[in-house]
């Protein structure tokens, strides 16, 4: 399909955001600040143990203490169940599934495993009565580390199974042992992509209300997935699909962590048909750490075979992944997301991939904002680095000589990218950073032996996002389709209502989105009233996640202005009684070529509603919907650049610059996207240099608040240099692709190469992830 090159006021430019006025003014309405009357609040009891039997529960004290209205164990509440928790991605038939209950019955499995609930009428009450609560526990013994889990004699996390792996899921191509044999030189790595908690400003919450007469239930939840909760909620609680309404209100973030179907959802739904009223819950901070999924946790080996010119030819990669207790949302496919990355933007002829999915007693990992990517990105991005020092070569002229040109381009590992020049975004970063100016100031500092050193990283990444053509997430044995869906709805008063099938939860939908159709119907954005996140106003969607909303539910949403504007055409056609080839369009406007007599959409969409002079046969009313399911991924691409300082006397690494140039196709709000990359950057080197999630040998969780967790604020990072190169995608029309992601993906690697180039001298070729300035001291002084 051809790029469309139309007139534009709105695509390209930096808008304000449309919903900030509510953010700035607290008018938003997340789903704490909704209250209802009779509403009772709900407060989960959580085991202390990462693997204990329950063998009894106590309910009395709680149950008599004051304010509390009900109290449940797991096997209380297990007639409840329609189902268990949804797990919506079996990567193979042969997966381990065991049930995941919304409360554990006969075993935890991890700290923070909920065991029982409490429901009173306030949530401090509640909250006081849940301690009350005796819970008889066995402890037993437990494996949280993933390499430790597959070990002979390795406590089980799942009795039923006779070890702790979940799936092996491999994939292959091209004569990758021949390669390997014939290669002049070969680089074999290990990396380590530590546990990370997701924190997203606003903690999970759920409310529900229920019409007890009619068995109806609404469900506020600040979820990124109103439309899949609705669906496998469902399953779970037995109220049939029709009478569950969700919805997603204003939500305060996700980054990936909500883009799953929870216990306590279930258990606010159950709870409220149980007792007749409606139930809250609202997640603290430290509650958070242990009851919302992780993200990462995978172990790594990469080899590359290469020329002895540094041509390379295959990749070999083994992941060990962990899962967690029990498998979330989509929790096994996470790893394999990057499966056929693990080539980079390079032209690999072998590739041979296996990931191990292996349950540990852990919270539940899943989606984390790059999901499989970053980790692809990482291994590939140092291994390159590895291979350019066994070289002697630059690790620029390195990449470059393996760059892939042609577009579209086969990859080994079996998918198509669309289009890119990766070229250009490299040249573009290099001339930003003054590379060889930083590479002659490293090499003069290394001659005077400063004790504060300098690095240079480069990550030349590309990565598959937009999620995705339904045929191929069927392939890969995804339980939902990839299409989204919107509805244009011209009002007769010339305003017009978007419904989408998308749910932003911070990324501006409501702006972008108006800004497509205020070009394509000529009107002003404010005359654009955009609706999203409510199953019951929004029939069809898939949601918001792998940066899909807008080379999925955006190019459904323009798909469905052409049908508006066809119809309008026909509209005034008949009103101006001219043939419709006789009209022109452009910006909301038909004009009769070669006259000044014209009439607008609005104005069509006037007459459609009155329906008083409409062609033979034609439905009133003008409101279109398009679902559309795209032909591939998005596939943008870019290089990031981290220049780093390290004292070599304490360890401690500054970031001294850090420089992106991204290919994210069309842009239709350069200022949201610089927005999207500079998050998505602090998120990346959050895992780089600050963030890990600790176990200690019984299983708790050492980093369970923010005070031993270390997320970084705006003074641990510099100011981000950004600039775009422009590879529109050829398989949509406005030749977009996806952005929400690209920051996380291509930085962890960057900084890393970058601290690594500081450390060569003393001959250390790789430090873990995060390199805290222990980490790095340790590392120097055992060079030394
Ligand atoms: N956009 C654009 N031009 C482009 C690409 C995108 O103007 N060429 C705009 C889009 O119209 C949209 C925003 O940038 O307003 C992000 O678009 P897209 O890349 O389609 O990503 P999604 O909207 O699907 O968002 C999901 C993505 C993911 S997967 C994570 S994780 C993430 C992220 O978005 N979580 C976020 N960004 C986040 N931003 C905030 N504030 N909070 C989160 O939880």
């Amino acid at each position: 399909m051809a790029v469309t090159k139309e007139r534009t006021t709105y695509i390209g430019t930096s808008v304000a955001r449309k919903e900030d006025a509510n953010l700035l003014t607290g008018q938003t309405r997340w789903v704490d600040n909704l209250t209802l009357p009779g509403m009772l609040w709900v407060s989960v009891v959580r085991s202390p143990h990462a693997h204990a039997r329950i063998k009894g529960v106590n309910m009395s004290k709680a149950a008599e203490a004051e304010g509390v209205v009900a109290a449940f164990s797991g096997t209380d509440l297990a007639e409840e169940w329609a189902g268990a928790l949804p797990c919506a991605w079996p990567v193979t038939e042969e997966m381990a599934n065991p049930p995941h209950w919304p409360l554990a019955k006969d075993k935890a499995r991890y700290v923070g495993d909920g065991v029982a609930v409490v429901i009173a009428e306030s949530r401090v009450l509640a909250k006081d009565a849940a301690e009350l609560v005796e819970v008889d526990y066995e402890p037993l013994p437990s494996v949280t580390d993933v390499t430790k889990a597959l070990d002979d004699g390795a406590p089980l996390v799942h009795d039923e199974l006779d070890s702790n792996r979940c799936y092996t899921w491999a994939l292959a191509a091209g004569e990758v042992d021949r390669l390997f044999a014939e290669a002049a030189v070969t680089v074999k790595e290990r990396y380590r992509q530590q546990r990370l908690i997701p924190n997203a400003i606003e903690p999970r919450g759920v409310l529900v209300d229920l019409t007890p007469a009619q068995g109806e239930f609404t469900m506020w939840s600040a979820t990124q997935v109103p439309h899949i909760a609705r669906v496998t909620l469902s399953g779970t609680t037995g109220i049939p699909e029709s009478k569950l309404r969700v919805v997603a209100p204003d939500v305060g973030g996700g980054f990936g962590s909500k883009l799953n179907v929870y216990a306590e959802e279930a258990l606010c739904l159950v709870l409220a048909r149980r007792l007749g009223r409606p139930i809250k819950w609202i997640e603290e901070r430290s509650e958070g750490y242990l009851a919302t999924i992780h993200g990462r946790d995978v172990i790594q080996e990469i080899e590359l075979a290469a020329t002895a010119e540094g041509k390379i030819t295959a990749v070999r990669t083994r992941l060990t992944a962990a899962m967690g207790a029990y498998l979330q949302l989509v929790t096994p496919g996470i790893p394999l997301l990057g499966a056929w990355l693990y080539g980079g933007c390079y032209g690999v002829e072998g590739y041979d991939f296996e990931c191990v999915g292996v349950f540990t007693h852990t919270t539940p990992t899943d989606a984390y904002r790059g999901a499989g990517r970053p980790e692809a990105t990482y291994a590939i991005e140092r291994a390159v680095d590895a291979l350019a020092r066994k070289l002697g070569q630059d690790p620029v002229d390195l990449r470059r000589l393996n760059f892939i040109k042609e577009f579209p381009a086969e990859l080994a590992s079996g998918l198509t990218v669309d289009s890119g020049d990766y070229d250009a975004s490299l040249d573009r970063a290099l001339e930003m950073v003054e590379y060889d100016a930083v590479r002659r100031e490293q090499a003069e500092r290394r001659e005077r032996g400063d004790s504060t050193q300098l690095g240079i990283g480069l990550s030349t990444y590309m990565e598959m996002c937009g999620l995705a053509p339904s045929r191929i997430l069927a392939a890969i044995r995804y339980g939902a389709g990839g299409w989204d869906a919107a509805t244009i709805r011209c009002l007769p008063t010339g305003t017009v209502q978007v419904l989408i099938g998308t749910s932003p939860h911070g990324q501006g939908h409501v702006t972008t989105f108006s800004q497509i159709i205020a070009d394509r119907l000529g009107m002003a954005i404010d005359e654009i009233e955009v609706l999203h996140g409510d199953t019951s106003v929004i029939p069809l969607g898939m949601d918001t996640y792998g940066s899909r909303s807008l080379a999925v539910g955006g190019v459904a949403l323009y798909n469905a202005a052409d049908k508006v504007i066809a119809k309008a055409k026909q509209i005034v056609a008949h009103g101006l009684e001219v043939a419709d080839y006789d009209l022109e369009y452009d910006a909301g406007r038909f004009t009769v070529r070669g006259t000044d007599r014209s009439m607008t959409v609005k104005e069509a969409a006037l007459a459609a509603w009155t329906a008083h002079n409409l062609p033979d046969g034609m439905e009133p009313g003008l409101e279109e919907t398009y679902v559309y399911d795209p032909p591939n991924f998005s596939w943008p691409g870019g290089c990031h650049v981290a220049v780093v300082e390290i004292d070599t006397e304490t360890g401690s690494v500054d970031l001294r610059r850090y420089v992106a140039v991204d290919d994210v196709g069309t842009v239709i709000n350069p200022m949201i996207v610089d927005g999207q990359i500079h998050g998505g950057i602090a998120q990346g080197v959050a895992q780089a240099l600050f963030e890990e999630a600790v176990y200690d040998e019984d299983g708790n969780l050492v980093t369970g608040s923010m005070v031993n967790y270390m997320v970084p604020s705006a003074a641990e990072l510099p100011n981000f240099e950004l600039d775009r190169t422009e590879s529109p995608s050829p398989t949509n029309p406005m030749g977009v692709k996806g952005v929400g992601e690209t920051g996380t993906i291509a930085s962890p690697a960057a900084v890393m190469n970058a601290v690594v180039d500081a450390l060569s001298p003393f001959g250390i070729t790789d430090i873990d992830m995060p390199a805290t300035p222990e980490r790095v001291w340790r590392a120097i002084e055992e060079a030394r």
